[in-house]
């Protein structure tokens, strides 16, 4: 596919999306979520991508569904505009490699509700966040109303879904939105070596850590735990990545992973 408003830069194993539609600070279209759906699709099918990162161009994220493509649709068209996100933000929970959020400004509405939909969240201080859904006599439709709660407890988000406010990036750092906030200029430094890191770490691990949480939040803590012994069980064993870890370790030399 080809894409206008995405741009995919894959680097050592960490493939970059920008969503490029600055003159309407990254709003979110049809042609947004045709294209991410494909993104997802391509890199998940390929092998040599371990990470993930979404960031915006120019002064936003993301700040918000696209009003102008909205404002004329039906209840049935709403309806179907809000699964039509949800099912693209959910497809970023069930890849198997981890999505990081790189948040250059503003994160409004749906664009924090994108945000949400990534494992975590790394900020430039200079980021804005909120979802002022209220503001235009709507409510969030791309799943905040059950991320947020969840992200940073029930009080928190009803304060930012009831008064539709505006926090800054050491707000969001408090209430756990984001998980680190950096200087505008040392943003996507500090992403790609995070995105290092965890691309360093043994590759079956690090999914079955994303799939195994990701699970668990959606199970009771019985079912997560016996999903948790599962999995952890499956790296053992001859020619399995704990045990090159594990021996690793014990031989003093770095892990040679599959
Ligand atoms: N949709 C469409 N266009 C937008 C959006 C948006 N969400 N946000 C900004 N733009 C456009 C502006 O209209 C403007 O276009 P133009 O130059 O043609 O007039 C351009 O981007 C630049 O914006 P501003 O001039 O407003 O820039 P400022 O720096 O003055 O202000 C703000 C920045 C504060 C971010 C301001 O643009 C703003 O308030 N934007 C709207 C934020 C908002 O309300 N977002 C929530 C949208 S609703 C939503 O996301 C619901 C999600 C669930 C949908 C479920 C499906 C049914």
């Amino acid at each position: 596919m080809e894409y206008n408003i995405l741009k995919i830069e894959i680097t050592d194993g960490i493939a970059l999306v920008t969503i490029n539609r600055p003159e309407a600070l990254n709003a979110l279209n049809t042609r947004f979520f045709q294209e991410m759906d494909d993104v997802v699709d391509t890199i998940s099918a390929n092998p040599d991508v371990k990470v993930m990162v979404i960031t915006g161009s120019g002064k936003a994220f993301v700040a918000g569904a696209d009003i102008a493509e909205m404002v004329n649709k039906n209840p049935e068209e709403g309806t179907a505009f809000s699964k039509t996100g949800q099912n693209t933000f959910n497809s970023l929970g069930k890849m198997e490699i981890p999505v990081i959020a790189a948040i250059n400004g503003f994160t409004l509405g749906g664009g924090l509700e994108l945000a949400m939909g990534c494992d975590f969240r790394i900020a430039s201080s200079k980021a804005k966040f909120g979802q002022p859904e209220v503001s235009l006599g709507l409510i969030p439709g791309y799943a905040a109303t059950q991320r947020l709660s969840r992200l940073v407890g029930l009080g928190d988000a009803l304060f930012l879904l009831m008064t539709g406010d505006m926090i800054g990036a050491d707000d969001a750092l408090r209430i756990g939105l984001v998980q680190k906030v950096v200087e505008p200029e040392e943003l996507m430094d500090e992403v790609n070596k995070i995105a290092k890191t965890i691309a360093s770490k043994g590759p079956q691990a690090v999914r079955k850590v994303k799939a195994v949480t990701s699970e668990g939040l959606l199970s009771d803590f019985k079912a997560g735990c016996e999903l948790e012994a599962e999995q952890f069980g499956s790296l053992f064993g001859s020619g399995s990545e704990g045990e090159e870890g594990m021996k690793a370790f014990l031989e003093k030399r770095k892990p040679e992973w599959k």
